[in-house]
């Protein structure tokens, strides 16, 4: 009796019929990774240029990730913070000396990590910049990503987002994305006490600001006794070509939030990163949660940190950035309207041609082999592992020019 084998077809049917519909996937089902490579169910194998939007940054199953977890998960894997465990000290001092802050608040999830930032920030202000209790604000850009919860949702300005899920968390004035003046005119007032700001906006479609707005936003903050808090859970460890994205500008995070490739994208690990004199508002029982920095956690974070430095990934980001920006500006198509990013953080906005969309260029990148997918309709997000190398990037450079003549030719 001949075994049945499921097809992707099989596997889009049971995640229709039996999970919530709140994705629509590319209708590629993958089975295994490896690197900068994704294989799916059939065999087809595909150049990863999404990398689980930014969080497999050392390429799928990086060995030295995967048996650190294996090593940890066989010994120990969950104290919560009610005892103390032999993982979590050892991976503090390393996650703080490796970024340079006082402390760090392990968590989970990125928007955990936002999450905790905020309440980091407002209980900053009242107990120590002053301001009454209950007033605190907090400014935020338009266009902003940060996750999914509803204080999260409730700062953000798109309507995919946020609506239908109200009422709202107050607190929160938005502030135009790249714009110093619209800043330093909210900074007036007294009772703010934090800017949340991505170096790069991620799901707004790779909004690179101007050179020098991030310093002059840092400085605008240090002016009128607020905090800068920069959320890297997309930007951050090497994948714009320096460690984090705000290192571009010589700008220090006063606060400091990370998620994604802090794990390589094998477990769920987060971090809020901050000094003594914000960090330790926050006392014993005002926060936490069951995994955040339990001892598995802290395994994977340390080795995936240990292979962003030894395989020079944010070096490897710079370079081929460079080289993928510069082809694809060179190539002169009418459906490209927009080349832009830093590192190996970057986005094309295709122009409608003949009825044909970003989503179409997708659809036949997959067909070509290529992995990416649209945001808000006409941009494509370009993010493979940082671990790609100058073949593979021209490899894959030719993909995407073919599959778009491809579409034009349709
Ligand atoms: C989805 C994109 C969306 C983030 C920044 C915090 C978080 C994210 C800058 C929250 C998460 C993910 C979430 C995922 C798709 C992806 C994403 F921007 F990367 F493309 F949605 F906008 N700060 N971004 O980018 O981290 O809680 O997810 O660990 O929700 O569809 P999380």
């Amino acid at each position: 009796m001949k075994e049945y084998v499921m097809t992707s077809k099989d596997y889009i049917e049971l995640e229709d019929k039996f999970g919530a519909h709140n994705y629509h996937p590319l209708p590629v089902v993958l089975a295994k990774g490896e690197g900068v490579h994704v294989w799916d169910v059939e065999g087809k194998k595909y150049f990863d240029f999404l990398s689980a939007y930014s969080a497999v940054n050392q390429g799928h199953c990086h060995p030295k990730i995967i048996n650190a977890m294996i090593e940890q998960a066989k010994t120990l894997t969950l104290t919560s913070r009610a005892f103390y465990n032999d993982q979590l000290g050892p991976y503090e001092k390393f996650v703080t000396e490796y970024f340079g802050y006082d402390k760090v608040l392990p968590m989970n999830s990125g928007a955990e990590a936002d999450e905790t930032a905020l309440k980091l920030a407002r209980r900053w202000g009242y107990d120590k910049k002053g301001v009454a209790e209950n007033q605190a604000k907090i400014i935020v850009c338009e266009g902003n990503f940060h996750g999914r919860t509803i204080t999260i949702i409730s700062m953000s300005t798109d309507p995919d987002s946020y609506k239908g899920f109200g009422p709202y968390t107050p607190g929160f004035t938005v502030v135009p994305y790249n714009d110093i003046e619209a800043l330093k005119k909210e900074l007036e007032d007294p009772n703010v006490v934090a800017f949340l700001v991505e170096p790069i906006q991620g799901e707004a479609g790779v909004y690179v600001p101007e050179d020098g707005y991030l310093k002059k936003a840092y400085d605008a903050c240090k002016a009128k006794n607020v905090l800068f808090i920069a959320d890297e859970v997309q930007t951050g460890i090497a994948r714009t070509g320096k460690l984090l994205a705000c290192d571009h500008e010589g700008v220090r995070p006063d606060v400091l939030i990370l998620g994604k490739a802090l794990s390589g994208g094998v477990f769920p690990v987060s971090a809020v990163l901050a000094d003594d004199d914000i960090m330790l508002v926050i006392k014993p029982g005002e926060h936490g949660s069951t995994f955040g920095g339990n001892p598995v956690a802290c395994a994977i974070a340390q080795a995936a940190l240990t292979v962003v430095k030894e395989e020079k990934l944010a070096e490897n980001a710079e370079h081929l950035g460079k080289i993928f920006r510069k082809e694809l500006e060179g190539f002169d198509n009418p459906m490209i309207q927009v080349v832009r990013g830093k590192g190996l953080l970057n986005a094309i906005i295709i122009k409608q041609t003949n009825g044909k969309v970003a989503w179409d260029v997708c659809v036949q990148m997959a067909k070509n082999g290529l992995l990416a997918k649209p945001t808000h309709g006409d941009i494509i997000r370009f993010a493979p592992p940082l671990v790609i190398t100058e073949e593979q990037i021209h490899e894959a450079i030719a993909i995407i020019k073919k599959s778009i003549i491809e579409v034009q030719e349709a």
